[in-house]
C-alpha cells in the first residue's frame, strides 16, 4: 500500500527553508559572502531580498550584478532600457528593438523577430539574462547580431556599469509608471508567479511592505529608483531619456518619433508618409503582443515565468479596482513626500 505522505506543522517552513538554500546555492562565493553582509527581507517571488547599493535585489540578480559591473565594456551603439517591473519594460523593449532595427526588420513583415521571440528574449536583461542565470542565451544571441545592442535592466542608475554611466557615449532610455498602477500591476503579477513553497501576502500586507521605502519591491525603493534617471535626464539630456508610461498610452506615435531622434535615427518625411511610425507602433502594441503565440505559451528564462504574465490589461488607472480609499491616500502622500523638491510628478 502506497504511503501517505506524513504532513507535519514543520512543512511549509522546510520547504522555504529548502528554497532559500537553493536560491543561494547559484550564487558565486563571492555573492554568498555578500548577502551575509547585507540587511535583508522577505521576496516576492524570492525567499529574500537584499539590500545592495541602495536597492532591493534578489539572489539571482546579485549573482549576475558583480560580474556586470567588473567586465560588461560598453560600446557608443548601445542602448540600455533600464526600467523599474512592471512599468513597461516589455513594451519599450519592444519599440525600442523595432524602431533601431527598422531598415534590417521591417516593421510590416511577417518575419519580425518581435514576431516570434518575446522582447525579453530580444532585449536581455544585464542582471538577469547576461550575467546572472541564464539556461538558454543562444536564443537571444543569435539575435544580438544587430548593428545597434540593446538591453535591459531593472538596476538603478547609480548600480550601471562605469563604461555605460562615464566611459562612453552609449545611450539609456528610463521608463516609468504612476505607483498606483505600478503596484497593482506588481502585486498580481507576483501572485501569478510566486513559488508554492513562499507565503502569500494579502494586497495589504503587501501595500504596507511597499509603502514603506525600505521594505519595497524588488529594485525599489521605487522613489528612489525614478529620481536616480530622473536627475541624470535633467543633468545629462543628451544621455538619459525619461519616458512616463501613461504618457505613452496618450500619444504612441510622438513617443516613438522622441525614441528614433534621441536614438539618432529619426523617422524620415517617406517614413512618417509611408507608414513606418503605424506600423512599429502597431507590431509593438499590447493588442498585437498578448495575441502571439510565444506570448501566449512561451517562457522566458527569468524564474521560468511564462510569457502571457508580462500581459495583462496595460490600463491606466486600474489601480481604482485594487486600491482603498485609505491606501491612495497614504500612497499619494508619500509619493509627493519622496518627489518633492525634484520636478518629477504623476498626474
Ligand atoms: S516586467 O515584468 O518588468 O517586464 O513587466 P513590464 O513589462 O514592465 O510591465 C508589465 C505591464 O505592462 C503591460 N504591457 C503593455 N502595455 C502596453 N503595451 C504593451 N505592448 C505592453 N506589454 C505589456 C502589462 O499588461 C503590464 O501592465 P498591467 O497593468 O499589469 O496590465
Amino acid at each position: 500500500m502506497a504511503s501517505t505522505p506524513h504532513v507535519t506543522e514543520n512543512q511549509p517552513k522546510a520547504r522555504a527553508g529548502q528554497q532559500e538554500a537553493k536560491e543561494e546555492d547559484m550564487l558565486s562565493e563571492e555573492g554568498k559572502e555578500l548577502i551575509q553582509t547585507l540587511p535583508r527581507e522577505k521576496g516576492w517571488i524570492t525567499s529574500y531580498i537584499y539590500l545592495y547599493q541602495g536597492c532591493w535585489i534578489s539572489p539571482n540578480a546579485i549573482k549576475g550584478i558583480i560580474p556586470f559591473q567588473k567586465q560588461f565594456q560598453a560600446k557608443d551603439s548601445d542602448i540600455v532600457v533600464p526600467s523599474l517591473p512592471k512599468s513597461g519594460t516589455t513594451w519599450l523593449k519592444a519599440l525600442t528593438f523595432a524602431i533601431v532595427n527598422r531598415h534590417q526588420y521591417l516593421p510590416s513583415s511577417n518575419d519580425h523577430p518581435l514576431l516570434t521571440y518575446n522582447p525579453h528574449h530580444i532585449v536581455p536583461f544585464f542582471e538577469l539574462a547576461v550575467y546572472g542565470n541564464s539556461t538558454n542565451q543562444s536564443s537571444f544571441t543569435s539575435l544580438m547580431t544587430t548593428k545597434r545592442r540593446i538591453f535591459g535592466t531593472h538596476l538603478m542608475f547609480p548600480s550601471l556599469a562605469k563604461s555605460i554611466k562615464e566611459n562612453s557615449k552609449c545611450k539609456i532610455i528610463y521608463i516609468c509608471r504612476n505607483p498606483f498602477d505600478n503596484f497593482v500591476s506588481l502585486w498580481i503579477f507576483f501572485n501569478k508567479v510566486k513559488p508554492e513553497s513562499l507565503p502569500k501576502f494579502t494586497l495589504e500586507e503587501d501595500f504596507e511592505r511597499f509603502s514603506k521605502g525600505i521594505i519595497s519591491t524588488p529594485y525599489g525603493p521605487i522613489w528612489d529608483h525614478m529620481l536616480s534617471y530622473w536627475n541624470e535626464s535633467i543633468a545629462r539630456p543628451d544621455k538619459v531619456l525619461f519616458l512616463k508610461y501613461e504618457d505613452l498610452k496618450k500619444d504612441i506615435d510622438f513617443h516613438a518619433k522622441k525614441v528614433a531622434e534621441f536614438l539618432g535615427c529619426p523617422f524620415s518625411e517617406e517614413e512618417v508618409s509611408g507608414g513606418v511610425i503605424e506600423n512599429i507602433v502597431k507590431l509593438c502594441s499590447f493588442e498585437k503582443m498578448k495575441e502571439l503565440e510565444v506570448n501566449k505559451s512561451g517562457t522566458v528564462d527569468r524564474f521560468n515565468i511564462e510569457n502571457k504574465h508580462f500581459f495583462r490589461k496595460a490600463q491606466v488607472g486600474d489601480w481604482v479596482n485594487h486600491l482603498s480609499h485609505s491606501m491612495i491616500e497614504k500612497l499619494s502622500k508619500i509619493t509627493q513626500e519622496k518627489l518633492s523638491g525634484s520636478s518629477l510628478s504623476f498626474s
